[in-house]
C-alpha cells in the first residue's frame, strides 16, 4: 500500500479514537475514493481503533460517553465502507443474527452482518440484547439454517451457551448451526458449549459460514 493510503487510514483510525464521527465518514468516503480495499479497511482501521479505545477506558483516560461516542464513529465509517463490498449470490443460506442478552455490544455484530451480505447470506439482525428464547423463535419463524450470536462481555458469554441448551431442550438442536464469536470469545469456548462455529474476526466468519454451508 502506497504511504499516501496508509496516512489516510490512519487519520480514520485517529477519527474514531478521537470520536469524531463526521470526520470518520467524510474519512471513509476519501478511502473509498482512493480505491483501498473496503474490507482491509473494515477490519485494520475498526479493528486496531477498538483495541486502542478498548486501552483507554482500561486507563481511565476514557469513560462511558466516549465509548458510546466511538461506536457511533465505527459504525458510521463501516456503513460508508459497506456500500463497495462485492455481494455474491450464489449462496442462499439464512442467518439470525443477534448480540446476546445483557449485551448493548452492536459495532462487531454489524460488521459480521455487513460481510455476510456482500457474501450472499440472507441475515437478519435482531439487534442487541436479544433474549435467547427470542432468537430460536424468530429463527424457527424464518426457516434459517444459521443462529449467529456476538457476544462482547465475559458475563454474557453464558448466553450464548443459553441459546444452545434451549435448543437441546427443544429438541432442535440439529435444525441450526450455531456459529459464535466477540471480543473475549475463543475457540475453547465454542468447542466447550457445543457451537458448530467460531470466528475470531468477520473475515474468519465468512470462511466458517461458508464451509458449513457447504457442509
Ligand atoms: C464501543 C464499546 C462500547 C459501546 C458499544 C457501542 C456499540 N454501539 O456497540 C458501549 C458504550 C455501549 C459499551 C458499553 C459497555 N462496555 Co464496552 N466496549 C466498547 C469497545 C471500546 C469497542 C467494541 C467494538 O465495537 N469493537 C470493534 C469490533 C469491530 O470488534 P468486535 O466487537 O470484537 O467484533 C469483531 C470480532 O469479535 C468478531 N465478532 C463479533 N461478533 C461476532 C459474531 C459472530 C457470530 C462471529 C463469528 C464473529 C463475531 O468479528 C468482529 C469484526 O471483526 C470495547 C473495547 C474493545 N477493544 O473491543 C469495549 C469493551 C467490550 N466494553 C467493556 C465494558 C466493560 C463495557 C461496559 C460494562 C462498561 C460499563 N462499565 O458500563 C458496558 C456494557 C454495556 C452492555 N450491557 O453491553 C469491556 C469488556 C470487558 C469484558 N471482557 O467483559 C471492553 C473490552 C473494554 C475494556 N477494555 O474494558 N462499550
Amino acid at each position: 500500500m502506497s504511504d499516501q493510503n496508509e496516512k489516510l487510514l490512519n487519520e480514520l483510525k485517529e477519527a474514531i479514537i478521537n470520536c469524531d464521527e463526521a470526520e470518520a465518514t467524510e474519512l471513509a468516503h476519501k478511502v473509498l475514493d482512493s480505491g483501498i480495499d473496503p474490507v482491509y479497511s473494515l477490519q485494520k482501521v475498526i479493528g486496531e481503533s477498538a483495541v486502542i479505545i478498548g486501552q483507554k477506558f482500561d486507563d481511565g483516560e476514557y469513560f462511558l460517553p466516549h465509548l458510546v461516542m466511538a461506536g457511533d464513529a465505527m459504525m458510521a465509517a463501516s456503513k460508508v465502507l459497506e456500500s463497495a463490498l462485492d455481494t455474491d449470490s450464489s449462496i442462499k443460506s439464512t442467518v439470525v443474527l443477534a448480540t446476546v442478552e445483557a449485551d448493548m455490544h452492536s459495532v462487531g455484530k454489524n460488521i459480521v452482518g455487513m460481510m455476510l451480505k456482500a457474501s450472499g447470506f440472507v441475515v437478519h439482525d435482531l439487534g442487541v440484547d436479544v433474549k435467547s428464547s427470542e432468537i430460536i423463535d424468530k429463527a424457527i419463524a424464518l426457516n434459517a439454517d444459521f443462529i449467529a450470536l456476538s457476544s462482547l462481555l465475559t458475563t454474557t458469554m453464558p448466553y450464548q451457551r443459553e441459546v444452545i441448551d434451549e435448543l437441546k431442550a427443544r429438541g432442535i438442536r440439529d435444525k441450526f448451526k450455531v456459529v459464535i464469536g466477540g471480543g473475549p470469545v475463543r475457540q475453547e469456548w465454542a468447542d466447550k458449549i457445543g457451537a458448530d462455529g467460531y470466528g475470531k474476526d468477520a473475515i474468519e466468519a465468512v470462511k466458517v459460514f461458508k464451509k458449513l454451508s457447504s457442509k
